[in-house]
């Protein structure tokens, strides 16, 4: 018998009633974290639309610049650092950006905000021009200066520990916005035709193990033995590998279904690829929320004392157990 429809049936929680209603996590709630949230929102909203028909318009391909990584930035990088800083500027909750597309940190002017973010506007750019699935990660700190003072350094190299809230929005068979602000993880799936996020996956929980490894085996000469031995106990157990070449993507179907994603140190990293502060703390974050793990191999990313900017490290982050075992405990 097929199940009656409800048209009575609510259509859901969006975003922006979900952020009120849980606004009171936080002492001394003054809503400017909530707004901080909406504003990155709407940003990703914009974005996703550009995406979306980016093969109908000349914003596909390279800028023919390079970013502070010394890698190549496609169109849609620059478009979309341009549409979250303008919208974390204008929003006047945050003093100060970190992004992966600019060098040095960016002062937002609003010298009496109290956050600071650090963000990856689309990471997995080269992925545009295929068509798959890209993403934005994002990290959002309180500011340790005072309020009123310029903002600096110190403001933006703290540990992951410190995050307030992270987040990631995934443009992929559907777009969606998974965040965490210390208080479990809630995802919210896009629905075009309403311009709203929709809480659809509520409280995600990661599988303590997985079957699924992400990682680029090309590279498989440079790995550290253990690293090889573990690889190798994945294929005597038959795990599937499943590596496309987007953080967010094999990150995020990691989440849902239990597995790990792991970028080493190589030859041509030898630091790992990975940047802490804007890719590594906030999947970490939000990794350990949902009951997984998150190391350089050695040590929680979370609690790695960042010194540069744009600093690399070695990444583990998936299923609990997973992670434990390629590290031999
Ligand atoms: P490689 C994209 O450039 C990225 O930062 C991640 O999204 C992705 O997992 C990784 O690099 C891919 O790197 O060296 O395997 O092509």
């Amino acid at each position: 018998m097929a199940e009656r429809f409800d048209y009575k049936k609510s259509i859901g929680v969006t975003l922006d009633r979900f952020i009120m209603e849980n606004q009171s996590d936080f002492p001394f709630a003054t809503g400017e974290l909530s707004q901080l949230l909406r504003d990155i929102a709407i940003a990703a909203k914009i974005v996703n639309k550009e995406i979306n028909r980016a093969g109908l318009s000349d914003i596909v391909g390279a800028m023919g610049s390079k970013n502070v990584q010394g890698e190549d930035q496609q169109r849609l990088d620059v478009i979309a650092d341009f549409r979250f800083t303008q919208a974390l500027t204008h929003g006047g909750e945050v003093c100060v950006v970190v992004s992966e597309e600019v060098d040095e940190i960016i002062f937002t002017g609003n010298d009496d905000a109290k956050y600071v973010v650090a963000i990856d506007p689309l990471d997995g750019s080269s992925n545009i021009d295929v068509n798959v699935a890209i993403g934005t990660i994002f990290s959002i700190y309180r500011r340790k200066s005072p309020l009123g003072k310029k903002p600096g350094l110190d403001d933006v190299l703290q540990k992951g520990t410190e995050q307030v809230a992270a987040g990631y929005v995934l443009y992929g068979s559907s777009t969606m916005l998974v965040y965490t602000t210390g208080f479990g993880v809630n995802g919210f799936t896009y629905e075009p035709s309403l311009g709203e996020f929709f809480l659809s996956h509520p409280n995600m929980k990661t599988p303590e193990m997985g079957r699924l490894y992400s990682i680029n085996e090309g590279n498989y000469d440079d790995f550290e033995d253990s690293l090889k031995a573990y690889i190798q106990l994945c294929r005597d157990r038959r795990y599937s590998g499943r590596y496309i070449g987007s953080l967010v993507a094999d990150f995020h179907r990691n989440m849902l279904k239990g597995g790990m994603y792991v970028y080493p140190a190589t030859k041509g990293s030898p630091k790992g690829k990975l940047r802490l502060i804007y890719e590594c703390n906030a999947l970490a974050f939000i990794c350990e929320q949902a009951g997984g793990m998150a190391t350089d191999g050695k040590n929680r990313i979370l609690e790695i004392q960042p010194t540069e900017l744009h600093q690399r490290v070695p990444y583990y982050v998936g299923s609990k157990k997973m992670v434990e075992e390629s590290m031999g405990t």
